[in-house]
């Protein structure tokens, strides 16, 4: 199954068969206190360094979350689309909850953009897949819906059947969906991450949809974060993840190399390449 995301003038292909395509994280100001300042003035002039940086570690997509207190996501979504495209040929993952936010982002973007997200909510549902309709964009669906997130991978794949049936009725097939396990923090519940890997290759088997996660969730308020998450990236990997949206500034070379040990780099082509890009000389 094929998932095609566009930029200006690329084109990104997400397939099992396929190198990772590492969606990069770092346009979101969780956690960012001087980034959350700066949008709440409504200065953007960070998006730009961010984008840029993320694609030289090996993104081929960017997350673009507006999304603090005191800022109007509907306002401030779309100059940052604007920002990152006409800064990099990429295609833009639309992250916000506000689907208002959403649909003005929509409005400015170039080529097929990925949303991020709807879920099995019934309001949700009803709101975005419209979206995802009348653009032609791909979607993210979380696998959580009214009743909150389920604890399960059984209950959490029910989920992801009834976004994928939802979907089907307005006629957005499987492959313009990238399903999402949810990744919550070991932190607080040190089974969460399993969980995760067992909905990934449940959802995998159960539906050949391309996956998504959420890979840097798993390490909030734990020492050593890059080592926990350089981990994770492997086993969700393994588990058929092969969209993780992460930060390719601590990341990226990592999942060459899992792309490389798992058979999907020729020659290491990929690899080495990278490495060259980004090694600082000794
Ligand atoms: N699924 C989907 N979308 C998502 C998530 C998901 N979007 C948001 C988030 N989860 C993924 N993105 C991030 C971005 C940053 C961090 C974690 C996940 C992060 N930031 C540091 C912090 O909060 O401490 C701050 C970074 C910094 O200081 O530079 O951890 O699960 N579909």
């Amino acid at each position: 199954m094929q998932t095609v995301l566009k930029g200006p003038s690329s084109e990104v292909i997400i397939a099992p068969d396929q190198p990772i395509v590492i969606i990069g994280e770092r346009i979101n100001p969780t956690g960012r206190k001087a980034f959350s300042a700066e949008l709440r003035e409504g200065d953007l002039s960070r998006v730009a360094r961010d984008a840029v940086a993320q694609i030289n570690a090996g993104a081929a997509v960017l997350d673009v979350n507006v999304g603090a207190a005191g800022v109007d996501e509907v306002a401030l979504l779309p100059q940052a689309v604007q920002i990152v495209q006409d800064t990099v040929d990429v295609p833009v993952c639309l992250d916000s909850a506000n689907p208002d936010a959403i649909a003005a982002g929509l409005k400015v973007v170039k080529g097929r953009a990925l949303i991020n997200s709807v879920n099995g909510e019934t309001d949700k549902l009803k709101a975005v897949l419209p979206l995802v309709a009348e653009y032609g964009a791909a979607v993210i669906a979380l696998c959580m819906d009214d009743t909150g997130i389920p604890s399960t991978p059984g209950q959490r794949l029910e989920v992801a059947q009834n976004i994928l049936d939802a979907a089907r009725s307005y006629g957005i097939p499987p492959e313009d969906i990238l399903l999402d396990p949810l990744v919550m923090a070991v932190g607080a519940d040190h089974k969460a991450a399993q969980v995760t890997v067992e909905t990934a290759r449940m959802l995998r088997a159960s539906t050949g949809c391309n996956l998504t996660a959420g890979a840097s969730n798993v390490s909030h308020g734990m020492p050593e974060r890059d080592t926990l998450n350089t981990v994770f990236l492997a086993l969700l990997a393994q588990a058929g993840i092969n969209a993780p949206i992460c930060n390719p500034l601590k990341n990226g070379l990592s999942i060459r190399a899992i792309d490389l040990l798992s058979g999907r780099d020729e020659w290491g082509a990929r690899y080495i390449k990278l490495y060259r890009a980004t090694k600082t000389d000794e």
